[in-house]
């Protein structure tokens, strides 16, 4: 089965899918090992990684690239973050194509103009789409993807621009209506009620994707109490768990004034070694090397 067949039937069956935010192929390796369901090709931890702002810097091109190379170590579903979609309907056209060739199970485009910025910064400038015109690349999008499985995922910032639950509600279901498969609906709230007022709201015709960045006490239990959400995205934890080890080793390397202290604390040379498939490398070797 596909991956984005397998993804779409975890979702039918009315499961919750815990997806792992992933900005290298090692950190899509770590995540597949902790058991996540699938992996989130994040926008804002490709441009963490590259130093940048998550404000549309980082091209289509550097993120297929991270995509395919994700892809290629990983045989979780990738669901591509891929902002505003680089533009109007033609370039969603255009990406998409891209995303299923470079191995994406999944899409998310969210209706603001682009450049985007992004949504959890205090005083972004938060502007959006018409209705009719995020729409018209919704149905783009669909009608482009080549595999029916291939999952198209309208997110809406509604909550984010300020606009408040009924505007949000109102798109939500004008892109259902397009064709979307799933609403994302974000919240920069730090209280996860804004998220349930609109989950209990929601009667259109499609599941729901929320990323509890700002609001980490929603958690697994109360979300499948909500009944209608089939999908967690964990949007930018697995660059603030990495900073955080760096940070602190770095620091400690230069209290310390050597390393004496810290090795005991990081994993040995031998689990990397592990995670980069040291051992079939070395086979081959033994068996092709004459
Ligand atoms: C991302 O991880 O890039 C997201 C989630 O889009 S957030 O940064 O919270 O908007
Ligand atoms: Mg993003």
């Amino acid at each position: 089965m596909s991956p984005a067949r397998n993804l779409r039937a975890r979702i039918a069956k009315a499961s919750l899918l815990h997806i792992m935010a992933a900005h290298s192929p090692l950190s899509a390796l770590l995540a597949e090992e902790a058991g996540f369901d699938g992996l989130w090709a994040s926008g804002f931890e490709l441009s963490a990684l590259f130093g940048l702002p998550d404000m549309s810097l980082v091209s289509m091109t550097q993120h297929l690239d991270m995509l395919r190379a994700i892809a290629g170590r990983s045989t979780l579903p990738i669901v591509a973050d891929i902002d505003t979609g680089y533009g109007n309907a033609i370039n969603v056209i255009h990406a998409i194509g891209e995303y299923e060739r470079a191995g994406a199970s999944a899409v998310v485009i969210e209706d603001k103009t682009f450049p985007k910025v992004s949504s959890l910064i205090a005083g972004g400038r938060q502007d959006l789409l018409r209705t009719e015109e995020f729409q018209g690349k919704i149905g783009a999008a669909v009608a482009t993807r080549r595999d029916p499985d291939f999952l198209i995922i309208a997110r809406t910032e509604a909550l984010i621009a300020g606009l408040g639950e009924a505007e949000a509600l109102r798109r939500a279901e004008a892109y259902a209506e397009a064709g979307a498969d799933m609403i994302l609906i974000h919240s920069k709230s730090k209280d996860s009620s804004e998220i349930e007022s609109f989950s209990r709201a929601w009667t259109g015709s499609v599941p729901l994707v929320i990323v509890p960045n700002a609001y980490p006490d929603l958690d697994g239990q109360r979300i499948r109490a909500l009944g209608n959400i089939r999908m967690v995205i964990y949007g930018n934890y697995g660059i603030r768990a990495a900073a955080t080890a760096m940070q602190e080793a770095f620091r400690r390397i230069r209290a310390d004034g050597g390393v004496q202290n810290v090795y005991k604390d990081i994993l040995p040379v031998e689990e990397i070694f592990r995670l980069q498939n040291m051992e079939v490398a070395k086979a081959a070797e033994a068996r092709f090397l004459c």
